[in-house]
């Protein structure tokens, strides 16, 4: 790896925040490629961070200074992320699923749908299906992100789904799902219009669907 991607890697692997904000500057300014510094270093020491825990070297408090210095990092990096490739303009609203507080991925997701040219409606962590309806009524949004890193709260983006179908919502949306368990087969197994594995393909995704 290259010296200054080890060093972000590194600094967000021991959860040094202001070391990681440091070095995330230091590399735009030398001139590396934000997408790189995000798949090649970034995201990496997160899923390093996701090995030790679950081999137990890692505890709750190491991975969330971990995710603090990643979202540090993330804020710099953030600007410099997004492109304006695909101009297609609508609403989006987006938010982690009841009973989840990770908020990393879905945050980049926001990020490159911004950069992308929509606007954005970011309900945070946590959001339940009243809260996604509500929004949808209130903004019009043609679009709702949904995220779920947990096993136990992706079941969740189908109550959303439901609920959205209840309220006679559903045909006005294209429903976008993901997180680390998500899969293709899930989103159609619950009848979401789309998944992406990653963040970045996120506005291809949702400027595909609009469009079909
Ligand atoms: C950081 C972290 C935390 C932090 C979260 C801080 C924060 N602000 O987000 C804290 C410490 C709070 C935490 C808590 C917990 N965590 Co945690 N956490 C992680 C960790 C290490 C990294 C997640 C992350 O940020 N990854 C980096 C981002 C960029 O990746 P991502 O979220 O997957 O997003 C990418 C894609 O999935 C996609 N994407 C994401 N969302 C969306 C949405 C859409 C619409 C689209 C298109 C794409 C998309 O785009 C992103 C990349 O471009 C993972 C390990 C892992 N490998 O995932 C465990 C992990 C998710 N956590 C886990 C667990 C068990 C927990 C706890 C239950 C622990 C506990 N006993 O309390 C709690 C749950 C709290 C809760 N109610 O939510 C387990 C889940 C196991 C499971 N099968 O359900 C994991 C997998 C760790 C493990 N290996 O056991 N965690």
């Amino acid at each position: 790896m290259d010296q200054s991607l080890q060093e972000i890697y590194d600094a967000i692997l021991v959860g040094d925040e202001t070391l990681t904000k440091e070095k995330v500057k230091a590399a735009l300014e030398s001139g590396m490629d934000a997408s790189q510094m995000m798949n090649l270093s970034m995201i990496p020491a997160m899923t390093e961070v996701g090995v030790r825990y679950e081999q137990g070297d890692y505890y709750i408090p190491e991975m969330l200074i971990s995710a603090i210095a990643m979202q540090q990092g993330l804020e710099i990096l953030g600007p410099h992320l997004t492109e304006s490739e695909y101009s297609s303009m609508g609403t989006v609203v987006i938010g982690t699923a009841k009973g989840d507080l990770h908020d990393i991925g879905k945050n980049l997701v926001a990020m490159m749908m911004e950069g992308a040219g929509f606007t954005v409606l970011d309900l945070g962590t946590d959001v339940s299906a009243e809260k996604f309806i509500e929004a949808v009524r209130s903004s019009g949004a043609e679009v709702v992100a949904i995220s779920a890193l947990l096993t136990t709260t992706m079941e969740y983006m189908k109550v959303v789904i439901d609920k959205l179908v209840e309220t006679g919502l559903r045909d006005q949306v294209k429903v976008i799902i993901g997180g680390a368990p998500i899969t293709e087969s899930y989103a159609q197994e619950i009848g979401a219009d789309g998944y992406a594995a990653d963040a970045s393909r996120a506005p291809k995704l949702v400027n595909a669907l609009l469009e079909a």
